[in-house]
């Protein structure tokens, strides 16, 4: 039987959130320190452990079946592949980024300026598309202390808090790019491995749609049900049973976690008592 390969980072950001989500499908890998590849125990994958930068092109060559990788390094490779779902982690964004004390309007300002970044290819299409003319310096590291030792006047790197900028003495000025982790796939995969990829889809799916919702358990008066159950639009219809209690009800349900803290406060306000939250571990439709 053919085995998925599915490529992740090695050591870094997204290594240690690839390897959770695989867990909680339910698929589990002998430890993978200092090895390039792990088999999977009871389902038909492999685990190629990767540099970031290196994940498209063994994707797009078929080195590897799949990989996940963050959207700035995939853009930025030009690599013929295919996005097959967003992963929910690893999300950060690209930005320029100017000297503190710099006067800055709009990014009209940077034009015949010099650029230092890690990402030429998004950069350039951006500048394109604003129709600036800057000079792009490549360096691959600690790109945020290219202004202070005189290397370029503005910066094009991820943020993702904006710790890094501030403690440079830098500001943000424009988001050029939003990214996140994503699941690629190789295009022209075989019937059996596109099939064992449905699977594995099926159980990620169900992963994500869990981490998105709490089930949610209360006590309610009767007189108030009517308003609490409008208040609880899960997938079915809340199940309501009895109280030992005269005249109170229990009522089950899941709810998402958008807007959660809102929903709880307007179920309290409508009488809701013994309010008890759990997490979800799969949701299945
Ligand atoms: O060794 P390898 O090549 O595999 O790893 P790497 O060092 O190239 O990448 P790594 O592990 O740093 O990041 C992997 C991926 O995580 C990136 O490609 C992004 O998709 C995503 N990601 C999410 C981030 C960040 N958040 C992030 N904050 N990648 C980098 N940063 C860095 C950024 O470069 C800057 O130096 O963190 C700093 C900014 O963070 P704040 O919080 O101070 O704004
Ligand atoms: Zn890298």
């Amino acid at each position: 039987m053919q085995k998925l390969k599915l490529a992740i980072q090695k050591k870094g950001r997204l290594s240690d959130e690839s390897i959770k989500l695989i867990n909680e499908c339910d698929i589990s890998f002998p430890d993978s320190s200092g090895k390039l590849v792990s088999a999977a125990y009871e389902f038909p994958m492999e685990i190629l452990f990767l540099r970031d930068d290196d994940i498209p092109d063994y994707v797009q060559d078929g080195v590897a079946d799949l990989g996940i990788v963050g959207q700035n390094v995939l853009v930025e490779s030009d690599k013929d592949v295919d996005e097959v779902i967003k992963m929910g982690f690893g999300k950060c964004r690209l930005s320029l980024a100017v000297p503190r004390n710099m006067d800055y309007t709009s990014v009209n300002d940077l034009s015949q300026k010099a650029i230092a970044t890690s990402y030429p290819k998004i950069l350039q299409n951006y500048l394109d598309s604003k129709n600036i003319k800057a000079e792009i310096h490549v360096i691959s590291g600690s790109v945020e202390i290219a202004p202070s030792i005189g290397l370029a006047d503005a910066i094009c790197d991820i943020v993702s808090t904006g710790s890094t900028l501030l403690s440079n003495g830098l500001k943000e000025v424009e988001q050029i790019f939003q990214s996140e982790a994503v699941l690629v796939k190789h295009k022209g995969l075989s019937r059996e491995k596109e099939a064992i990829l449905q699977q594995l889809l099926f159980r990620l799916e169900s992963v994500k749609r869990a981490q998105k919702n709490k089930y949610i358990l209360l006590n309610a008066p009767n007189q108030s049900l009517e308003k609490i159950i409008s208040l609880l639009p899960g997938i079915n219809s809340p199940t309501v049973q009895p109280l030992a209690k005269e005249g109170w009800s229990s009522v089950h349900s899941v709810i998402t976690e958008k807007d959660f803290w809102e929903k709880i406060q307007r179920l309290k306000e409508a009488g809701a008592e013994g309010i008890l939250v759990m997490p979800i571990e799969k949701l299945i439709y």
